[in-house]
């Protein structure tokens, strides 16, 4: 996928995409003049059009692709300059051709080719202004910010520093508050100086949207789900009530059991939760603090970390293990080319961009990961969640250019995790990482070690973006940047920064999308899709019993029925790809909390006589 802040569709992914992202990718091919559309033109022109456009643009997404790369694998001045060059010279072409598309609007053409079209319009993440030094220097900002995340290091007082790795652990396995908040807010001093950056690159994206006929980038990013902008968001606030009870349980819960072991003078109950205590440095999934929140009942639970260590794994291990799982449901193996290109361990020489994604350089066969695996079972998750990336890629190959994306961005991000969702203990028990299967009775364990993860991060998945569309749509102004975040974080997820924040703060940029301008809804709408996704593939694997002990390897109907799915890429409004694996066109987040159902019955027992909320 390409990226430079254009983008089709999302990860790393898709045509254009972002040059950050989670998913890249490119092409290449013939390319061919793009037709003048005549006076009037025919349909048949919109139709020569749009090939020959796609043309052009894979050819121009290839060496964009790989000095995307080489910039995310080797941050330096040069792949800096040569990526922004290359993804700058993408994106102008693409936008120029977007705007000729528009010459078709009024022309009464096949679905297909008005599909193609309207996605033409809608492939920018960053769309470029068409005067040459602004686009220029809209490339620059976004690799800069990306770049700065990439590098961003914590010094202490005494002179060690950290990068974002040594601090992801300690934020995981440490419980000294005192450790806890530096580290917390050493992190964020990464991201004070992207604020100017940030804000000029805002300014500039407008520019572009608006010249696409957009009002600005909030409206652009929100166009991207075959149905009118303004009613995505409210799909997205309903689905959002749906969850919100289950969230507000297991935070009341979770609160109440970090103020046992912290103190009710670190951990107020009528208060949201400081963030730096859940385990996480964005405190966005909570499975890290099981240990101080997990039922009381002794509860047997898989700790994977440990089997892995006591199996011997190693970075390749861990995704050879992953790969295998897809190949059980009839997938093709990896290529070659993956394993001798991907990057899976942190390079010692050099900086690079650690956050995991999945690439397509290609759209052919050179799929790869970059990764800096720990080998920890949360990263064992990350690894099948990029490798979902790969397989859809792979999927929908042969569709055209336009159509090579997931039905949605969501999709994208949902099919790994759904795969991660078959990771239970019967499963574990096969591949021998444990020798036996807990009975039902550890199942509210089990439970609530995937709902720290996956019931908490609801509201983050929405949150980021609401502050994102507003700060695009200038209802959030500069100035309001880090109040207008920490505001949304109390109101959607209920947690507070823990010390009060400096005036010239920029936190939202000490978390990878924002500065890396990847959109972040895709991950909420993941987070509900991937239970209704695991659910239509239980059912398909004929698998008995609950849902949450449902594993669908070596299945290879399931397999067929994703595949199906994933081979349509972005041909069909995604509603039509949901239908098709699952029965309904609708998200719903009925799924996820009938898998976590019991969990909701034990977390009210538990919090009786609490006080909830904040
Ligand atoms: O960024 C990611 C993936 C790559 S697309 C590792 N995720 C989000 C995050 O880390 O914030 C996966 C879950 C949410
Ligand atoms: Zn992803």
């Amino acid at each position: 996928m390409l990226s430079t802040k254009l983008t089709l569709s999302s990860i790393m992914v898709g045509l254009l995409a972002t040059l950050t992202g989670c998913q890249q990718d490119s092409k290449a091919d013939n390319s061919a003049p793009v037709a003048q559309p005549q006076a009037i033109p025919s349909a048949d022109d919109a139709r020569t059009f749009i090939q020959h456009a796609q043309a052009e643009i894979e050819k121009l997404q290839l060496p964009a692709s790989q000095a995307a790369w080489a910039y995310a694998t080797y941050i330096n001045q040069d792949t800096a300059a040569v990526s922004a060059y290359l993804g700058e010279k993408l994106s102008t072409r693409t936008a120029e051709l977007a705007k000729e598309a528009a010459k078709f609007n009024q022309v009464e053409v096949d679905a297909d080719t008005r599909r193609q079209l309207n996605l033409l319009l809608n492939s920018f993440v960053l769309a470029p202004p068409s005067q040459p030094d602004k686009s220029e220097r809209l490339a620059q900002l976004s690799s800069e910010l990306d770049g700065m995340y990439g590098k961003g290091k914590y010094c202490r007082a005494n002179g060690e520093c950290w990068d974002l790795g040594q601090m992801t652990a300690k934020m995981a396995r440490s419980r000294d508050n005192d450790l806890l908040l530096e580290v917390w807010q050493g992190w964020r001093q990464i991201s004070v100086p992207m604020k100017p950056l940030y804000e000029e690159m805002v300014g500039l994206a407008n520019e572009g949207a608006q010249e696409l006929g957009f009002a600005d980038t909030s409206e652009l990013w929100r166009g991207k789900y075959d149905m009118p902008a303004d009613d995505f968001a409210m799909e997205l606030d309903r689905t959002w009530n749906q969850v919100k009870p289950f969230y507000e349980a297991l935070h009341c819960h979770v609160r109440a059991k970090l103020g046992d072991y912290y103190g009710t003078d670190v951990v107020a109950q009528d208060k949201p939760i400081p963030a730096h205590l859940l385990g996480n440095m964005w405190a966005q999934s909570w499975g890290n603090i099981y240990e101080l929140v997990k039922p009381e009942r002794k509860m047997q639970v898989p700790d994977v970390t440990r089997a892995l260590k006591a199996q011997d794994y190693d970075e390749i291990k861990m995704v050879k293990q992953a790969e295998s799982f897809f190949t059980s449901l009839g997938f093709e193996p990896l290529p070659e080319s993956f394993w001798q290109r991907s990057q899976f361990i942190q390079p010692k020489d050099r900086d690079v961009i650690c956050h995991a994604s999945a690439w397509d350089i290609d759209d052919k066969d050179d799929l790869r990961i970059k990764m800096c695996i720990q080998k920890t079972g949360e990263e064992f998750n990350v690894i099948h969640h990029e490798l979902g990336h790969n397989f859809y890629q792979r999927a929908y190959k042969n569709q055209p250019l336009l159509y090579r994306g997931s039905a949605n961005d969501g999709f994208h991000e949902a099919i790994g995790d759904t795969i991660a969702l078959s990771i239970t203990p019967k499963y574990l028990k096969q591949i021998g990482l444990i020798d036996d299967i807990p009975d039902e009775s550890n199942d509210l364990g089990m439970l609530m070690q995937v709902a720290l993860d996956k019931i908490a991060f609801v509201p983050f998945g929405l949150m980021v973006d609401q502050w994102r569309w507003k700060v695009f749509s200038g209802d959030i102004k500069p100035q309001d940047y880090n109040t207008a975040w920490w505001q949304l974080r109390e109101q959607y997820q209920g947690v507070m920064a823990p010390v009060a924040r400096d005036a010239n703060a920029f936190d939202p940029g000490s978390k990878y999308h924002v500065p890396g301008n990847t959109p972040y809804t895709r991950y909420f709408l993941a987070h509900i899709l991937q239970f209704q996704f695991h659910k239509a593939l239980c059912d398909i694997a004929q698998d008995q019993g609950p849902v949450h002990r449902c594993s669908i390897y070596a299945s290879k109907e399931a397999g067929k029925a994703l595949n199906n799915m994933l081979e349509m890429g972005m041909s069909q409004p995604w509603q039509d790809a949901l239908e098709s694996l699952t029965g309904t066109r609708q998200l719903d987040a009925g799924a996820i909390l009938d898998y976590f159902a019991p969990l909701k019955t034990w977390l009210d027992e538990q919090n009786q006589g609490r006080q909830c909320g904040w």
